[in-house]
């Protein structure tokens, strides 16, 4: 199935400077920005600079470099807001939304790390 990326999408706008972002962290192939209506304290997207419309576009055809500077900036991410264990926080959920019957709003793919207070069960 080929995978139709739109370089018209916000997030692609927002790779290219054309409209701003609040960063938390950019590295070599990935950036992290606040969510612009958060569900939570913490709400943070995760995308890789690659043109990558869904989880499975980026996991098949991204480059193992990619793949594992992506990986670490969601870890960093989950430490630098305080909701890693592993810095000292309760935890947090990391949420990948595909195509329509996931509830995909940007065609860019997307890690969400939503926390800083109990989330509650998934699927509710
Ligand atoms: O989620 C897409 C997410 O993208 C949704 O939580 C709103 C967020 N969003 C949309 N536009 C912006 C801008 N300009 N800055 C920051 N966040 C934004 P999805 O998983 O595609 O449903």
């Amino acid at each position: 199935m080929p995978y139709d990326y739109d370089n018209q999408n916000i997030f692609a706008k927002i790779l290219r400077g054309e409209i701003p972002n609040d960063t938390v962290l950019e590295t070599d192939h990935a950036l992290a920005f606040n969510d612009i209506g958060p569900q939570a304290p913490v709400h943070v997207l995760i995308i890789p600079k690659g043109p990558y419309v869904c989880f499975d576009h980026f996991a098949i055809e991204a480059s193992d470099t990619e793949i594992a500077d992506f990986n670490r900036a969601v870890a960093k991410v989950s430490q630098m807001t305080g909701v890693a264990p592993g810095a000292g926080g309760n935890g947090y959920r990391a949420i990948a939304n595909c195509d329509d019957d996931g509830g995909q709003e940007v065609p860019h793919f997307h890690i969400h790390i939503v926390g800083g207070h109990n989330l509650g069960p998934m699927l509710s």
